[in-house]
């Protein structure tokens, strides 16, 4: 240090320390002066922002532009970052964010009561960095999908009706805390081709037109197709659209959705809990403000799983969906194929609220043993839903039982327990709900139904 005295080491000091911060903040001033990837495009109504990735800008900045909700620029809004002696603030025109998020450049900052960029702090169940970045969640999994705004559900609807359904007692009841029963039809494997092409509005009006009010989209894991499976080719864009674009279709009749994370040759639901907390992160988030969308957590766990294992896996990602949607109807499986609803009472999962636990039968093959079941575990104090069902054998196939579908149904009714029944397709098997002969994804007669389609129909109309 010769020949620099202690006041110019003091500025040297001041002078690096400030450089360093103005290097900071320019590493999202860079990005802001152009490294969102992506594109301007203009149409008649403005500017706005398309991802290299997909999808679009919408309520958020890129490189400085706000584009609206609608996705349009916003000239007027046109925003910088801004530093005091106090710290880092941002301002579009005259306005600066308080007490609230705000997306600039793809990531998500938080501002407190007087303005000021938050760093290296919690903000509710989110961490942000030295820098302000939102990185992390309580649970240690982030999202970076976009979180929607509350649809409205058109009048009539039974979502209209109902609102955002709770768990009293063992009953499901609407928000005023009315019983309710959601009737619904679960779609085939999303993508399997016995099945995709009736996910469309059209097929879910014509099941509104039965009565029914819920539909279940089954997302399988292990399977061909299925959302774990790396080796098929599948992207997880296409089933994350495919799922986006049913909810969509839900949303827009007013129907109640299942999100049915369908575990099944991966028989404990433990074997893929990375993939699923990423995925309900992800689905909690997105959906956070709907009321019409339920989170079922683990079809049928299956083989050697037990209960405790089961918890176990729910006690993990019952908190991550929490984390968005305090209060969303959240479904857990029950060993030996979602059956064993009677060893729920001694040991229930921790955060119960808005919980309910699944059985599922297939009438040919579970009878009154299974039945019994269900009335001790309600009997215990379990609330049960019924999430799959079909009046034939277990395999989805073999002839229908009808006097122990009949009793099932008579059980189920007496009790305004909900139900789904299994399958939306047409494949050559008992259980699809369509004849394989019939080719039309919606609008279907009578006849183009299958024996087991009409008599879930029926019972879907209260016949
Ligand atoms: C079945 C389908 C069948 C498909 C099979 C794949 O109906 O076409 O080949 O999955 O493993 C369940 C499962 C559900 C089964 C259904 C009928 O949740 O995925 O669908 N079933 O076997 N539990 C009991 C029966």
């Amino acid at each position: 240090m010769k020949g620099i005295s202690r006041k110019q080491l003091i500025v040297w000091l001041l002078m690096t320390a400030l450089l360093f911060s103005v290097i900071r903040m320019s590493d999202s001033g860079a990005e802001a002066a152009g490294t969102v990837a992506g594109t301007w495009k203009q149409d008649s109504k403005g500017w706005w922002f398309r991802f290299k990735n997909g999808g679009y800008a919408k309520d958020e900045y890129i490189n400085g532009y706000y584009l609206d909700k609608k996705g349009y620029w916003q000239k007027k809004w046109n925003g910088s970052w801004k530093k005091d002696k106090t710290g880092w603030w941002f301002k579009a025109g005259k306005w600066y964010p308080k007490k609230q998020w705000l997306r600039v450049d793809r990531k998500y900052y938080y501002f407190n009561a007087k303005g000021y960029l938050v760093t290296n702090a919690w903000v509710g169940n989110y961490y942000v960095n030295k820098d302000g970045v939102w990185t992390k969640t309580r649970s240690g999994v982030t999202s970076n999908v976009t979180k929607l705004k509350a649809p409205s559900y058109p009048s009539g609807s039974a979502v209209k009706k109902w609102g955002a359904l709770q768990v009293k007692g063992t009953d499901l009841v609407s928000a005023s805390g009315a019983k309710v029963q959601l009737k619904g039809v679960s779609t085939f494997g999303i993508i399997w081709d016995e099945g995709r092409a009736n996910i469309n509005k059209e097929a879910f009006s014509t099941l509104k037109g039965w009565g029914t009010n819920l539909i279940r989209l089954a997302v399988y894991t292990e399977e061909y197709g299925g959302y774990c499976n790396t080796s098929d080719g599948v992207q997880t864009s296409t089933l994350n659209q495919t799922i986006y674009d049913a909810v969509s279709y839900a949303t827009d009749l007013g129907m109640y959705v299942i999100i049915d994370w369908h575990i099944l040759k991966d028989g404990n639901p433990n074997t893929h809990i990375a993939e699923a907390k990423q995925f309900f992160a992800d689905m909690s988030r997105k959906y956070a403000n709907y009321d019409n969308v339920l989170y079922e957590i683990c079809n049928e766990p299956n083989g050697s799983t037990t209960w405790s294992d089961v918890k176990k896996y729910a006690d993990t990602i019952i908190p991550i969906i929490r984390e968005n949607d305090p209060d969303a109807i959240i479904l857990v499986g029950t060993p030996t194929w979602s059956q064993d609803v009677d060893q729920v009472a001694s040991n229930p999962v921790k955060q119960k609220k808005n919980v309910m636990y699944v059985m599922h039968f297939y009438a040919a093959t579970h009878k009154e043993w299974l039945r019994d079941k269900l009335k001790s575990a309600r009997a215990a104090g379990t609330p049960v839903f019924i999430t799959e069902c079909s009046s034939c054998s277990a395999d989805g196939n073999g002839s229908i039982d009808y006097s122990s579908a009949n009793e099932w149904k008579k059980l189920i009714n007496d009790n305004k327990i909900s139900f789904v029944g299994w399958s939306l397709s047409n494949k050559n098997e008992t259980s699809a709900i369509i004849r394989s002969s019939c080719s039309k994804h919606s609008g279907w007669s009578d006849s183009e139904l299958t024996d087991s389609g009409r008599y879930l129909k029926q019972w879907i109309q209260g016949k």
